[in-house]
């Protein structure tokens, strides 16, 4: 047994409240309330924009103790943005990004975002300031309000059109206070459990009901709320035996392998799985949406599997596995390779969950699924229980760790491609050389992302990307909300530091597509704004290449308006350009020397755009595959 006790991340950053006026018996406003509950789940920084029905509850942000405890306000261009930005410091600090919207307008335009987290499993609360609780008004067709269709001059609009809109489809809690009794309790609630389910959880808050005093009971007695008090307690017994099992099939198999996919992250196990690949040595895998939960270079990493879709040496490695333990699977068309994911015949499975542990014997048809167990307990206990020294595992050591020159583009062996045009399976060649241990990277949807899938990450590198709701423009305000959790929580992402420099400053960078680029840009405004250091490569393609790859080369509808992205820093804010630096540049020799530039210079305060142009039919091979593979099907169909 391993003496290590091993904790979720979420115990390292606990932080007691500092609040003056809490005590037995004594009452504050619900907005404040309201506010030190999101401190005391973890969160620091909240996004969105004011609205009348929000503006009261944003007055109490400035209230000294909760500034002291480092309350602050990202103010974005709009809602959408404001959700993306949530997402994205969501997705770095593993806490809950929050925005607050008004009432309609600002809440439906965060609408795409918040689906966005709910398809992606992100943990965010929205919190929208709603028209008065009082009766008075119930029958008042209130501005942002959508009218009934019917008979409007004379029927009773419905207030919580909106509540209603979004409750038990985009969110996994939604409370509507209005009754001040409860309001605590609810709101206690709904942040509990987008712990729980990894989604996003709504609060909707009159805006009368703000300055109403509530009592603090809630706050002495359960001063945090955190993910691992938010999550179900499992049947020890039950984990035990579960483990054992696992173990159990582990010391039978001859060639096991592991697969860490995205609610291995979601859930805080990321330390802990990397920790098990390290005590075991066994052979691992990534997925598309769980890309840089496996340290990826650790000796027995064996590439993204993605079934058919993805690198044929991957699926061989694959192939070979009489046994797979899968973490944290999410099973979609995306993440799953258009659903050829497939075990070796007469292999052994564990899924493993967080609301299910499922062990399958495909040689003997056999099942066992053990409903409502998360497998985070069951990892912890696996950890712990397992002996090493009884693993008989006979991998072929001829084959070795997947690296990225596996895989062979029509460029290689050209000798003149340093010094001609820069094409993106070139850049998939360069980007693994541009990045530090411990660099984060955020990628936007869009051609480029296809090529990350198998590029091999350095150590500690932290990827994200919307890789399954796909959401063109998600990505550069996303990046805003990773660097504003950078400020509140640096080095989150860092599990082992020995693997980076202890002086070092880790990078964020944004791979980004020009069309996306088009539809959020003005959150690049909150780069400057909030002092967030970034390196952003813009991909320009004249448009929208990935569509051109499916449908319509040359149609209308794939063009963009050609900008100079270079002047965009002057008109959004860095009017003398002293923050900001803007390149343009079309041949790999002069991309090589920037990145090279990039990687090693020590200012790291700038934030740096790289316009990179490239050919608007250009895509890298992964994309191709994927548009080949998907006609091969329709002709089937
Ligand atoms: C909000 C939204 N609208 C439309 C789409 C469809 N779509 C997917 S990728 C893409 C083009 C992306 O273009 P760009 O950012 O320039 O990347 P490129 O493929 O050119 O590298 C579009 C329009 C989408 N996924 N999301
Ligand atoms: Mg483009």
């Amino acid at each position: 047994m391993s003496p290590v006790t091993y904790k979720l991340a979420s115990e390292k950053t606990k932080e007691t409240q500092h609040i003056s006026d809490i005590s037995v018996g004594k009452k504050i406003p619900l907005g404040k309330y309201l506010f030190q509950r999101v401190l005391s789940a973890g969160t620091k920084s909240i996004f969105g924009v004011p609205g009348d029905f929000n503006l009261p509850l944003l007055e109490h942000l400035y209230e000294r103790d909760l500034v002291e405890q480092g309350l602050r306000w990202i103010g974005t261009c709009n809602e959408l943005n404001a959700a993306y930005a949530a997402d994205g410091f969501s997705r770095y600090s593993n806490k809950i990004g929050c925005l607050i919207t008004t009432y309609g307008v600002g809440e439906l335009s965060a609408l795409n975002g918040v689906a966005g987290a709910f398809a992606e499993n992100v943990k965010m609360l929205h919190i929208v300031g709603v028209a008065k609780s009082s009766a008075k008004h119930e029958n008042k067709n209130i501005h942002h309000l959508i009218p009934n269709l019917h008979d409007s001059n004379f029927k009773r609009p419905n207030h919580k059109v909106y509540y209603e809109m979004v409750k038990d489809r985009v969110c996994c809690s939604a409370e509507y206070l209005e009754n001040i009794d409860q309001a605590c309790d609810q709101i206690d609630k709904v942040i509990r459990d987008i712990y729980r389910y990894s989604k996003p959880g709504y609060i909707f808050i009159p805006v009368d009901f703000v300055n109403e005093l509530v009592e603090t009971t809630n706050l002495l007695v359960t001063p945090v709320i955190d993910l691992e008090s938010s999550l179900a307690r499992p049947d020890e017994v039950t984990v035990i035996e579960v483990a054992q099992m696992i173990a159990d099939w582990i010391y039978q198999s001859g060639n096991p392998g592991l697969v860490g996919d995205v609610l291995t992250d979601r859930y805080d196990a990321t330390k802990m799985l990397n920790d098990f690949i390290q005590l075991t040595k066994m052979w691992n895998f990534t997925t598309v949406n769980g890309k840089s939960i496996i340290d990826e270079s650790n000796p027995w990493y064996m590439g993204l599997y993605n079934g058919d879709e993805g690198v044929s040496t991957v699926i061989d490695r694959f192939h070979k596995c009489d046994l797979v333990l899968n973490f944290g699977l999410d099973i979609n068309e995306i993440n799953h390779g258009h659903y050829t994911f497939k075990y070796k015949p007469n292999s052994k499975i564990v899924e493993l969950h967080p609301t299910y542990v499922r062990f399958l014997d495909t040689e003997y048809g056999t099942e066992r699924l053990f409903k409502g167990l998360n497998f985070v307990f069951v990892l912890k206990e696996l950890i712990n229980r397992i002996n090493p020294k009884e693993c008989m595992f006979s991998y072929d050591l001829s084959v070795r760790k997947f690296c990225s020159e596996e895989i062979k583009t029509p460029e290689d062996g050209n000798d003149d491609a340093e010094a001609s045009t820069i094409t993106q399976n070139k850049l998939s060649k360069m980007i693994p050389d541009y990045l530090n241990p411990g660099d984060i990277v955020v990628c936007e949807t869009g051609s480029f992302q296809f090529a990350m899938r198998d590029i091999v990450l350095p150590p500690q590198v932290k990827y994200m990307s919307q890789g399954f709701f796909l959401s063109i423009g998600t990505a550069l305000p996303a990046a805003v909300g990773v660097g504003i959790a950078l400020q509140d929580y640096p080095n989150q992402h860092i599990n082992n530091f020995g693997a980076v420099d202890h002086n070092y400053k880790p990078r964020l960078i944004l791979l980004e597509g020009d069309g996306a680029a088009q539809m959020t840009v003005q959150e690049l405004t909150s780069m400057i704004r909030f002092q967030i250091p970034i390196e952003i490569m813009l991909w320009n393609n004249n448009g929208y290449t990935v569509e051109r790859a499916i449908l319509g080369p040359t149609r209308s509808y794939n063009d963009i308006m050609p900008w100079d992205w270079t002047k965009l820093f002057a008109a959004f804010g860095d009017f003398e350009g002293k923050y900001t630096r803007s390149t343009a540049i079309e041949t790999t020799s002069k991309l090589l020397l920037k990145l090279n530039q990039l990687k090693n210079e020590g200012n790291r305060d700038i934030i740096e755009m790289v316009e990179v142009k490239l050919g608007v039919m250009d895509y890298p091979h992964q994309l191709k595959h994927m548009v080949e593979a998907a006609k091969v099907r329709q002709v089937r169909q």
